[in-house]
């Protein structure tokens, strides 16, 4: 009997084991005191502000589409009943943009992440990804950053569908990189062997994003 042997390991599971072993999940689980829940050199607003490229898409429902592919062992075309018939996840968050404002407490509706991954299974190869929105935007964030467990699809915010500025009917919220990663009117995710800049990043903002690094500019 050859007990090193575990019987079949999904590939995704063992994606899973290897970012484990690297420790690439850490990120979304620093825990820090209260007294440090703003990154440096940002200050907090109660209102939420509105930032794009001067477009808002107008997405119906009955044509919302998300296509998902690249390196996945399943891409998938997902339409609005495929999207909400995914496990449904609420998470609060902070908002950290890059002009400053952070915005404490918000609580998003949608699908983890996670959940996401589970049902496209990334290849081993995939390390990073682009995302792309229906106004033509696109922005890079590694697979780790993605997966962190309170990363979300949202199609819902304080309990009332996204609004349309916000990034309605769906937008991903990545609460521990700055919000220039967070892509509203998502409508593609490509996955990627490699790491490749997005709009802003190829006009000077950092490739990777972290607030509490301050890595505003590369
Ligand atoms: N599709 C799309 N997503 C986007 C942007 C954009 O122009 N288009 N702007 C980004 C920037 S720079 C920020 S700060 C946030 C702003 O989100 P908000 O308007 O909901 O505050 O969305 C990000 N996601
Ligand atoms: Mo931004």
């Amino acid at each position: 009997m050859d007990d090193d042997t575990p019987p079949v390991a999904s590939k995704l599971t063992r994606s899973k084991q290897r970012w484990a072993s690297e420790g690439k999940f850490l990120t979304g689980h620093i825990a820090r005191p209260e007294t440090e829940r703003l990154p440096p050199g940002q200050h907090l607003v109660r209102d939420w502000p509105v930032l794009d490229l001067g477009q808002q898409p107008n997405v119906q429902l009955a044509r919302w589409k998300l296509a998902i592919g690249g390196l996945v062992e399943h891409p998938v075309t997902l339409d609005w009943a495929g999207f909400m018939a995914l496990p449904q996840t609420g998470i609060r968050s902070d908002i950290h943009c890059v002009t400053t404002w952070s915005r404490y407490d918000n609580d998003w509706q949608g699908v983890a992440t996670r959940d996401l991954l589970d049902l496209v299974q990334p290849k081993d190869e995939a390390g990073y990804l682009m995302l792309h929105g229906s106004d033509g935007y696109t922005t890079n964030v590694p697979l780790a950053d993605f997966a962190v467990p309170n990363a979300i699809l949202a199609h819902g915010w304080q309990g009332k569908p996204l609004a349309r500025e916000h990034g309605g009917p769906v937008r991903l919220v990545v609460p521990h990189l700055y919000f220039w990663k967070s892509a509203k009117w998502i409508s593609g995710i490509d996955f990627l062997p490699a790491d490749k800049p997005g709009f802003w990043e190829v006009n000077g903002y950092h490739m990777r994003g972290d607030p509490w690094a301050e890595e505003r500019y590369s």
